[in-house]
């Protein structure tokens, strides 16, 4: 389902990286560009193809999940992006010149689009009104698109909202917090859905993220799917909830899910201190194939509710990315929003209400302190793309069993690369097992690149141990490229 692209500009580096430290990979490892995205939340479209140009292309991103591009509600909060008024391209984000804009840009420094489609409901407003671009609405009458048989009565519930998780009925054929929800069975309705990623495929994005996909019956996702062009990528957003009868695995014929239990799982080690392996052989343990999966460590919505680590943890929400991007399940996406103390509260706008993209600080880095509304810029901190290096050298090496020592715990990619990690509140050391040449490495997490290290962030291999010295919530990682003596 997912191809390994390989990237010209990518390539380019971490050969030179390789050269610059004096050593030489493996033919047989061909540095391709890992399958890393980053989500940009609320982000203008001006600003993300500034950022692929200056940012994303050059430290080797695969892809950028953008906020919904459709024409939405007035309002001021984040999520009148999720209540769509009509398809125009055209939202407080950028007009469809610029949506186009930014695909072309980022797609030349080799950065896949991925548009974020909000294709269960429409708006959730009870009184009629007028969204961002002009179109009068209702909130089951959408001239031109929609009437009100196209949607969804389902005459369970006393306000036809969803009050019960248990229910598949109920999930799929209510309303999701008063969303207008589509009848996602008819044909029509599929066919104006599907004439509106076409839309945006013609605009040149590689894929979606199907938003509230659980809330659609797996067969109409799929029946939407299968009309798209061969090769469009596709995640669903499908929230693992115990006990619940709608799982991601019933998503996964068609493209592949975000699996919630990643970021589920590591929170609670990090928390106690104990990191240990995953068992992804353990029948309780519940995954997707990794083939399936995307994994990330908060998004939009786990960042504003129960994420374990978001951007105000600094350090250790680095270590926590840091761990995700040596993994070798799924597709790791990193998530990048902006500082808030209201879960409501928008990016900063413009006068004329657009969203404004910020800047981000010259050297942004996990300490930062944020005001409410700065960007958080997660992916330019030299750990993250010290990473996105480290994951292109190491490839698909095999994760090796981690080892445990003084509180701290670490991997080998195997020949390829070591990670370690410190996740207490002490100086702790760990000397991982390791087959990769003796020598004095750089840490890229420290560094951002294995290149021109300074002495303090050096790591030595000797007698295959990699031996790490780590601060409290440090997090480090060499590879082969990395050498430098
Ligand atoms: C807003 C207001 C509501 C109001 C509504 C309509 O907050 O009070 O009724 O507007 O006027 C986002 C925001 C919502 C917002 C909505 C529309 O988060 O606050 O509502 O936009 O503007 C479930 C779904 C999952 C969904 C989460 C949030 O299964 O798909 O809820 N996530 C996506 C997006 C959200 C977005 C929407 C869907 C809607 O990522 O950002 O909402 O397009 C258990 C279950 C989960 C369930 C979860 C929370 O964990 O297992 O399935 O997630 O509880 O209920
Ligand atoms: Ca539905």
């Amino acid at each position: 389902m997912r191809g390994v692209r390989s990237v010209v500009v990518w390539g380019a580096l971490v050969a030179s990286a390789v050269a610059m430290s004096g050593c030489s990979v493996p033919s047989a490892v061909e540095p391709a560009a890992p399958d890393v995205g980053v989500q940009l939340f609320q982000l203008p479209w001006t600003s993300i193809a500034e950022e692929c140009e200056s940012a994303l292309g050059p430290a080797g991103f695969a892809w950028v999940l953008t906020s919904p591009p459709q024409e939405h509600v007035v309002g001021e909060q984040w999520w009148v992006s999720y209540q769509p008024v009509s398809y125009q391209i055209e939202s407080r984000l950028g007009t469809r010149a610029e949506f186009a804009d930014m695909v072309s840009r980022c797609g030349a420094v080799g950065v896949d689009v991925i548009a974020d489609a909000v294709i269960n409901h429409m708006s959730g407003q009870d009184a009629p009104g007028t969204g961002w671009v002009g179109s009068a609405y209702a909130h089951q009458g959408y001239p031109g698109l929609y009437g009100p048989g196209e949607f969804h009565h389902c005459g369970l519930t006393a306000q036809d909202d969803i009050e019960d998780y248990g229910s598949r009925e109920q999930v799929q054929n209510c309303e999701l917090v008063n969303l207008a929800d589509l009848d996602t069975g008819s044909p029509a309705v599929r066919q104006t859905i599907g004439a509106y990623l076409d839309d945006l495929l013609s605009l040149g994005v590689a894929g979606f993220r199907i938003d509230a996909a659980k809330h659609m019956a797996a067969e109409d996702v799929a029946a939407i799917v299968a009309a798209l062009p061969e090769g469009t990528r596709v995640m669903s957003e499908v929230i693992r909830g115990a006990r619940e009868p709608i799982q991601p695995e019933e998503y996964t014929a068609f493209g592949e899910v975000f699996e919630f239990s990643y970021a589920r799982e590591l929170g609670p080690q990090l928390e106690s201190g104990m990191l240990y392996d995953p068992d992804l052989s353990d029948e309780r343990a519940l995954h997707v194939p990794a083939s399936s999966a995307v994994v990330f460590i908060d998004n939009h919505d786990t960042e504003r509710g129960n994420a374990p680590l978001t951007y105000r943890n600094g350090a250790e929400y680095l270590l926590a990315n840091v761990l995700m991007l040596a993994d070798d399940y799924g597709a790791p996406v990193v998530y990048s929003g902006y500082a808030f103390s209201d879960r409501d509260a928008g990016a900063p706008t413009n006068a004329d209400g657009t969203v404004d993209g910020g800047t981000c600080a010259p050297h942004p880095a996990p300490d930062a302190e944020y005001a409410d509304g700065d960007r958080t810029c997660v992916q330019r901190w030299a750990g993250i793309v010290g990473m996105l290096e480290w994951r292109a050298v190491v490839g698909d090496a095999a994760r090796m069993p981690g080892v445990s020592e003084n509180d701290a715990y670490g991997f080998e990619r195997e020949g390829r690369g070591v990670v370690a990690a410190n996740p207490n509140d002490a100086d702790a050391s760990v000397a991982v097992p390791t087959s990769m040449p003796d020598g004095e490495y750089c840490d890229v997490v420290a560094n951002g690149s294995g290149s021109s290290c300074p002495e303090g962030a050096r790591v030595r291999v000797r007698d295959g141990l990699a031996a790490f010295d780590l601060a409290p919530q440090q997090a480090a990682a060499i590879h082969l490229g990395s050498r430098v003596s």
